[in-house]
Parts: C-alpha cells; sequence; structure tokens
C-alpha cells in the first residue's frame, strides 16, 4: 500500500513538517468514508466529546457540550496576517505575517502531543466545480473531523481534483497537548492562548486554542470568506456571506434566484428555507444555501453562484417547526448538535422548539435543568451541524457546478428605527453604497453586548480578508465586469413601533416582499422614487391572507428626515478613516452628497 493518499507532494511535505513541529502520537489522513465516521464517532463518544442521542428520536445524531470559555467565534483574537497593515484595513486586526508565525511557531511545538493529526482533504463547492476552491485541513480536533464531514465535500475524492495542484493550508489545533498518561477532557481547548489567524497572500489559515464552529471548522468562516474573499478581489469574482434562494411562481410566470446578506443571527437561515404563507402557497421557495455564496461571471457576463458549503451550522435557539420547519426536518438525524439541552428521554431542546419547556432537562453544561431555575437550557449560540441534503427544501440545483444565475441582492440589517421594511437602490453604484452603510444590533455569534448597533457593510464586517475600502472598491468595479447587474435592494424585518413591536410578522410572510423584488425584476410592480430609493406604496404589495392597515405600512416604510441626515452625519464618521487612508471610494461620497441634498 502506498504510504501517502495522494501524490501530491507540496500536501505531503506540508503535513510532515507541521507533524515534526507539534509531534502528534499518530497521523491519520481522512478518506470521507461510512466507515471512517463510524469510528470516528466511537472515538468521540470513548472521549465524553459526543453523547450518542436516543436513535429512535434521532438517528445517527450525537450531543456534544463545549468548555464554556469556547462557545463562539472570537473576533478579538482574529487577524488578518498582510505583509502591510492598510491591506487588512481599519475593521480588521492585523498582525505581520513574520511576527505572528514566530509567536505561532513556539505554541506550535509540541501541541498536538498525545493526539491524533487528522489531515482532511475538502472542497469548498460541487467537487471538480470551476467556482469551488479545495483546502486541507490539519487538525488534532476529531469533532472537527465529524463535522467537517458534514460541512463540507471532504475525503480521498478530493485528491483526485486536486492532483498535484495548489491547496489552502488550513492549520488547527486545539493547543492542548497531553503529558503522558494525562486524562483528556471532553472539550480541550485552550481560551488564554486562542489565535485565528488568515494569511491571504499565500491562502493560509493557522487558527489555534479553540475547538468551536467559525474558529475551527475552517472552510466556513476562514477559508470561505476570510481568504476566499481576498482570492475573489484578485480574480473577479465575490465571496460574500449571503444565502441563495431560488423563488417561483407558475401562475405569475417568475423564476429567479437571489443572494442575500444579513449579519449573524439575522435569520438568514430561516431566509434560506422559507415557507410561504397558505394565501401565497403559488410560490415555492427552494434552498441553495444559508450562509455564504461564491459569486462569479460567466462567459456572458451573468453572476452565477455556489453554494460553497455542503451543510448547514445553524443556529439552534428560536428554530421551530413554526419558524423554521425545514430546517427542523434537515437535523431529524445524522445531526451534531453542540451546547443545546439533552431530555430525559435522549433527544435534543433549546429555547423556541416548543413553547412549554420540558419539566427536566439536562442544560448545556451538563447540569440539572428545570422551567423556573433562571437559566437557558441550551447556549444562545448553541448550533445544529446537519447535512443541507437533508433539506426538504433543498434546490434541484443545489450542487450544479455551473451555480445559478443571480437577479437580485438583498442587504438587511436588524434595525429598530427608521429603515424601511423595502426599498431598490437607483442603481448599481448607489446598492453597493447602501450596502456598505448597513447596520445591525449586536449578537452572541458575534460577541460583545447585546442591543448596540454596529455598521456591517455587507455583512462581511467579521468576514473581509482584506482592506474594507478596497472591498467597496471591488463591488463598484463588478458592475462594469458583468453583462447584466442584479438589481440590489435593502431589507429591514425588525422594525418597531414606539411600543417596542415589531410591525412586520417576519418569517413566511417575507415572501410578499420577495414577490415584489421578483416583479421589480421583471418589471411587472411600480414603485415610487423616495429620498431613499423605490419604495412599494400600499399597493405595490400582495396583502392576500396579511392584515395590515396602510397607515400601519406606511409607519413601517416613514423616513424620518432629521434622524435620517444625523446618519448621514455618522455615516461619515465611519467613513473617515478609509478616507484619509485613502481607501474610501469617490463614489460613496457623491452618494453621501446626493442623500444629503434629497433630504434636506
Ligand atoms: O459562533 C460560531 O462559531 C459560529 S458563527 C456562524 C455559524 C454559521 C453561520 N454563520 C455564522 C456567523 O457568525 O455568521
Ligand atoms: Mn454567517
Amino acid at each position: 500500500m502506498e504510504k501517502y493518499p495522494t501524490k501530491n507532494q507540496k500536501v505531503i511535505d506540508w503535513v510532515n513538517s507541521i507533524a515534526a513541529i507539534t509531534q502528534p502520537d499518530s497521523i491519520y489522513w481522512c478518506d470521507g468514508t461510512e466507515k471512517e465516521n463510524k469510528n470516528i464517532c466511537a472515538t468521540l463518544v470513548k472521549n465524553k466529546t459526543f453523547i450518542p442521542l436516543n436513535p429512535k428520536k434521532r438517528p445517527n445524531s450525537f450531543l456534544a457540550r463545549s468548555n464554556p470559555k469556547d462557545v463562539a467565534r472570537v473576533e478579538k483574537r482574529t487577524f488578518i496576517c498582510s505583509e502591510k497593515e492598510i491591506d487588512a484595513g481599519p475593521t480588521n486586526n492585523w498582525a505581520s505575517p513574520k511576527k505572528m508565525k514566530k509567536k505561532l511557531g513556539k505554541l506550535m511545538k509540541g501541541c498536538m502531543r498525545g493526539r491524533t493529526m487528522y489531515v482532511i482533504p475538502f472542497s469548498m463547492g460541487p467537487l471538480g466545480s470551476d467556482i469551488a476552491k479545495i483546502g486541507v485541513e490539519i487538525t488534532d480536533s476529531p469533532y472537527v473531523v465529524a463535522n467537517m464531514r458534514i460541512m463540507t465535500r471532504m475525503g480521498k475524492k478530493v485528491w483526485t481534483v486536486l492532483k498535484d495542484g495548489d491547496f489552502v493550508k488550513c492549520f488547527h489545533s486545539v493547543g492542548s497537548p497531553l503529558k503522558e498518561d494525562e486524562q483528556d477532557v471532553a472539550w480541550p481547548c485552550n481560551p488564554e492562548e486562542t489565535y485565528i489567524t488568515h494569511f491571504p497572500e499565500t491562502n493560509e489559515i493557522i487558527s489555534y486554542g479553540s475547538g468551536y464552529g467559525g474558529n475551527a471548522l475552517l472552510g466556513k468562516k476562514c477559508l470561505a470568506l476570510r481568504i476566499a474573499s481576498s482570492m475573489a478581489k484578485r480574480d473577479g469574482w465575490l465571496a460574500e456571506h449571503m444565502l441563495i434562494v431560488g423563488l417561483k411562481n407558475k401562475k405569475l410566470g417568475l423564476s429567479s434566484y437571489v443572494a442575500a446578506a444579513f449579519p449573524s443571527a439575522c435569520g438568514k437561515t430561516n431566509m434560506a428555507m422559507l415557507i410561504p404563507p397558505k394565501s401565497m402557497s403559488d410560490w415555492t421557495v427552494s434552498t441553495v444555501g444559508d450562509d455564504i455564496a461564491w459569486i462569479k461571471p460567466d462567459k456572458n457576463g451573468i453572476l452565477r453562484a455556489i453554494n460553497p458549503e455542503a451543510g448547514f451550522f445553524g443556529v439552534a435557539p428560536g428554530t421551530s417547526a413554526k419558524t423554521n420547519k425545514n430546517a427542523i426536518e434537515s437535523c431529524r438525524a445524522n445531526t451534531i448538535f453542540t451546547n443545546v439541552a439533552l431530555t430525559d428521554d435522549g433527544d435534543v431542546w433549546w429555547e423556541g422548539l416548543t413553547d412549554k419547556a420540558p419539566a427536566h432537562l439536562i442544560d448545556w453544561q451538563g447540569n440539572d435543568w428545570t422551567p423556573d431555575c433562571g437559566r437557558p437550557a441550551a447556549h444562545p449560540n448553541s448550533r445544529f451541524t446537519a447535512p443541507a441534503s437533508q433539506c426538504p427544501s433543498i434546490d434541484e440545483a443545489w450542487e450544479d457546478p455551473k451555480g445559478v444565475a443571480i437577479d437580485a441582492f438583498i442587504f438587511g440589517g436588524r434595525l429598530a428605527t427608521n429603515t424601511p421594511l423595502v426599498y431598490q437602490s437607483y442603481n448599481w453604484q448607489h446598492g453597493v453604497y447602501l450596502a456598505s452603510t448597513m447596520g445591525s444590533e449586536k449578537t452572541a455569534a458575534s460577541e460583545g453586548k447585546t442591543g448596540e448597533i454596529r455598521r456591517d457593510p455587507m455583512a462581511m464586517l467579521p468576514f473581509c480578508g482584506y482592506n474594507m475600502g478596497d472591498y467597496w472598491a471591488h463591488w463598484l468595479s463588478m458592475g462594469q465586469k458583468v453583462s447584466k447587474k442584479p438589481l440590489i435592494f435593502r431589507v429591514n424585518w425588525f422594525r418597531k413601533d414606539a411600543q417596542g413591536k415589531f410591525i412586520w410578522p417576519g418569517f413566511g410572510e417575507n415572501m410578499r416582499v420577495l414577490e415584489w423584488i421578483l416583479k421589480r425584476v421583471n418589471g411587472s410592480a411600480s414603485a415610487t422614487e423616495t429620498v431613499l430609493g423605490y419604495s412599494p406604496t400600499y399597493n405595490d404589495l400582495n396583502w392576500k391572507g396579511l392584515s395590515m392597515t396602510e397607515e400601519r405600512f406606511e409607519e413601517l416604510m416613514s423616513v424620518d428626515k432629521k434622524m435620517a441626515l444625523s446618519d448621514v452625519q455618522a455615516q461619515q464618521d465611519y467613513f473617515k478613516i478609509f478616507k484619509k487612508q485613502k481607501r474610501l471610494p469617490q463614489e460613496f461620497e457623491a452618494e453621501l452628497i446626493l442623500l444629503e441634498g434629497r433630504l434636506k
């Protein structure tokens, strides 16, 4: 038998050099087979990382509980290590590649002692697609292996596609070597020495100290967004924090794919799997992806998108048969749950799953829980890792290597005031500017205080692998590269009234907004030119089956000019640093002047 499953010398040399530094007890090359997965899961059960769930309720599924200090992405410890600081830009933490590698080199010495080093070949995107990219993740976490198997196309087929080509080097360690005979813990990690580092100029990722989600499953945020956004800038495409959905209505003769960007925990997975209300049952919504879109102009200049992932790493709390039946179905089996609660009959539970909580649970930290105990049973950032193929609404073209043609981009935030339900940009330049100024309230996934507002351009603030000003310029330039520009819309599902109540019902009812958007795409819906953009009036939306008065709709769409003017000022303040660094596109300054003029 061959010593290595690949002849790619760059892979072999890299794996051997990492093994020499990290000194694992053994090296295991993942092949992606069913048998391998059984063994990995058995190891995780033996290590007490996985608790097998009741196979009658949740076949082939497991619960993992993380260290309470390792529960989310850590933006403070996420770095872009470009040669020049200016190329990381003012929105990223920067470190010099040389200095960071020196620091990490010290930490990596012997960091895998007592552990197995796994080598995971994976493809982001359908294997062999022109838009897909190959990565190899080295990790000492079998939990990561089990998750990567769901989230990516992983296994020996990747070597056949890679041949002797280039790949993204993804190094991951939980940063917790074992001494001889030392008993391992269920969730090894090293929160005091966590570094999530990206080297966009050499396509490398080094992640140390965390075993959780976006910090450890390196195909997702690290490769598919931070490294890929930088590749996309170089090569003339877009790597975006966007869901992709197909929207079809035979009766109206409408059929399109749209891509939508929302900051973390703004209901992206819900929109990706939206079920239209009964009164709009002539619509079908199909899911291509729920989190990331790679979008490239084809030879005819049409923007086509793929979902680079193969699974969902969805937030559990708030997900229910009422809010997202398709997500619930997606995780009915073959799923890894992390930091949710365990029921007495071996199933999972989280806040919002059912109206009434069970009388007794084991909470995400392994303690007894009762409804009156005053603690959440599941962590607010608890997750399910489920295969996308299990989603009942999965689109027939979700694995099409050519991708799907995008007709509209939608950008949304979570804003309680002064941002209307929906409006369309006047043109591409205006749309890119609108996307760059979107804002949202802070979430558990992104850490920090909840409720506070932060600007989150294109929902890429934590994920853009280079200078945000250059990213905006890249978006503006993409408008020149395509023969048919998708229309651009801003939406806000989260507007509140003076009593603090949401005005818009959201969820499936968002279909009404999507219908108007699709009709704008095919030219059959009217709109009114307003200070912000083209907006629907009451009669432009389909109200069949939903009672909303014209007055209430006006409230939802209203813009207080004084408040909007103060936002112009806030935007100018936000742009100041980019301007100082000569990275603010002039087009944005022009848009601000135009907006100010319209408001005055
Ligand atoms: O906290 C984490 O590590 C997960 S973050 C995440 C996971 C799935 C989809 N989106 C996100 C995000 O933060 O945008
Ligand atoms: Mn996301």
